[in-house]
């Protein structure tokens, strides 16, 4: 038994060694100056540790890769953390660059439940991660294990956790190789942690001593956030554009009906978002139909605080927000359209003055509503809204549960700047022909918006295909389509960004979210 399942690692070393080289080989494109890196992880059996790992600096001025630690500046203690890095590029006046971390693990035990802090300098930006948790809060980076890799066994070391940050300056970035602690049930292992660091310009090895968590101030606001670098969106051809007229896509989620999860109209919630899935969108759902909705029985003025909430939340983290009228089993806007009026009369009075607020006038029309119907109602809510906010994108819904950006081409709305188009998908269910009639719509010069969206079916529940995923985004991406991923909720649905069993409402940690969450958050963040 056990020399079988020797035997079945080896074959699956050899088999994950192999498919590392060929995505190295073949996935050989070069971007920027990062590194491109092969992982794999320890097997179901917990019994392998395997990792092959390729490594090309562009732009560098140096043919070798940088050695790892070495036996000469190999720390002492029993169990230590190594940061090191090989990378660091610069960004937008900042420096990024990729850390990777290993734990050794030379004690007479394995070790379990381990965590990693690292003290870090206010303002740092953990853009991406991997085989890990990685938060930056407070001061401190804290790396905690995904399910397969909490457990180090003894005289093994635990590699290819890795991350990317974004910090202010280079001695910044190079701080965080020194002084981290590895804790291990509350234990916390002094020692030595060796460092390496190199960037074009020189490659150095450094060796710092591990010092407990300094002293922990809060996290300052980040400067930079999407707003203040982009500032008021418009609309230009099919693009949306920013201050400077640059494309600009909004990529971000959607809340579930706030109503029923008003807990995630938190700030760490959008900040969790922002942060740590890089997300410059949140749109915030009220229902105004089903089950208490705002035009259905819900309580008017807490609803209208909810949504007030977010707005505020939004704009203090720097992001875009969505007010969404979220219409559905109404079926057909002009139902509620007394009442949307006053709403929208309202919360443009209210958001005159903020220049990232953006309003969605009718979520799905369907049961057979006409454009036409959604036309003349967009044209009496349009005027209402331009009175306040003569510049705001407004969203306006389309036939079908907004796929029939088409039909809405042949006949849009004029005289007014501004005005995009929803369609919605949900990947399972709508493939070639729904993408179909966005590529018509948008190559009849009509701007689209994917404000709401999923990878499950339209049920918001069921299995997710990936593949037609893959499929919408490839149209997304290569048209600079803005989108929001339906739902910020722990719901017991596929759509769900978080797990059912997790209860948090912001920071989750990659094993508290759900398939669908982990593939978003990677989506948005750009990791293929
Ligand atoms: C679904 C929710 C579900 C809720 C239902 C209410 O996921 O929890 O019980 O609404 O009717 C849409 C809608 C959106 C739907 C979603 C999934 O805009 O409100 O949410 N969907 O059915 N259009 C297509 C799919």
């Amino acid at each position: 038994m056990k020399n079988n399942k020797v035997l079945i690692g080896i074959i699956a070393a050899m088999t994950l060694v192999i498919a590392g080289l060929i995505v190295f080989i073949v996935g050989g494109e070069k971007k920027d100056n990062k590194n491109s890196t092969t992982q794999a992880s320890i097997d179901a059996t917990n019994e392998l540790t395997i990792s092959e790992e390729a490594t090309e600096n562009v732009n560098s001025d140096k043919d070798e890769e940088v050695s790892s630690t070495t036996e000469a500046n190999k720390p002492q203690a029993d169990c230590y953390v190594t940061v090191t890095s090989n990378n660091n590029w610069e960004s937008g006046g900042k420096i990024s660059g990729q850390l990777d971390v290993s734990i050794t693990n030379n004690s007479a035990s394995q070790i379990k439940n381990w965590t990693i802090e690292i003290p870090a300098p206010n303002g740092i930006k953990v853009d991406s991660f991997w085989n890990c948790n990685c938060v930056a809060k407070d001061g401190v980076i804290v790396i905690t294990p995904v399910e397969y890799n909490g457990t180090v066994e003894k005289s093994a070391t635990l590699k290819d956790i890795g991350f990317i940050v974004t910090v202010a300056s280079k001695s910044e970035f190079d701080s965080l190789m020194s002084g981290s602690t590895l804790l291990v049930d509350g234990k916390e292992y002094s020692g030595t942690s060796s460092t390496i660091t190199a960037d074009s310009s020189k490659d150095e090895v450094e060796e710092a001593t591990t010092e407990a968590v300094a002293a922990q101030t809060p996290a300052e606001p980040e400067s930079g956030t999407p707003f203040e670098n982009h500032g008021k969106l418009s609309v230009k051809g099919t693009d949306i554009v920013d201050k400077n007229g640059t494309m600009y896509q909004l990529k971000g989620v959607s809340t579930h009906g706030i109503a029923w999860f008003p807990d995630y109209v938190n700030k760490d919630c959008f900040q969790t978002f922002r942060d740590d899935w890089g997300a410059n969108l949140i749109r915030i759902a009220m229902y105004t139909h089903e089950n208490g909705g705002y035009c259905n029985g819900g309580d008017k003025e807490y609803l209208k605080g909810l949504v007030d909430d977010g707005v505020n939340y939004a704009t203090e983290l720097g992001m875009y927000v969505i007010v969404d009228w979220h219409i559905l089993h109404d079926l057909n806007p002009q139902v509620y359209k007394e009442e949307a009026k006053k709403f929208f009369e309202e919360v443009s009075y209210k958001y005159k003055n903020y220049d990232n607020v953006i309003y969605e006038i009718c979520n799905e029309p369907n049961g057979g509503t006409s454009w036409e119907d959604v036309k003349s109602y967009a044209e009496e809510i349009i005027p209402i809204i331009r009175k306040n906010a003569p510049d705001a994108i407004i969203i306006v819904g389309t036939p079908n549960w907004s796929q029939d950006v088409d039909v809405a081409a042949q006949n849009p709305i004029t005289g007014y700047d501004n005005i995009m188009y929803a369609a919605h998908f949900y990947a399972a269910t709508h493939t070639d022909n729904i993408r179909n009639k966005v590529q018509t719509a948008l190559d009849s010069g009509l701007p689209v918006f994917i404000s709401e969206f999923s990878i499950c079916d339209a049920s918001g529940n069921g299995a997710i295909d990936y593949g037609q995923a893959d499929k919408w985004f490839e149209l997304i991406d290569s048209n600079n389509l803005s989108y929001a991923g339906w739902n910020i909720s722990n719901k017991d649905e596929t759509s769900s960004l978080i797990k059912s069993s997790c209860s948090k409402t912001s920071w989750w940690t990659e094993g508290e979210l759900s398939e669908t969450g982990i593939w978003l958050r990677k989506q948005i963040l750009g990791i293929k």
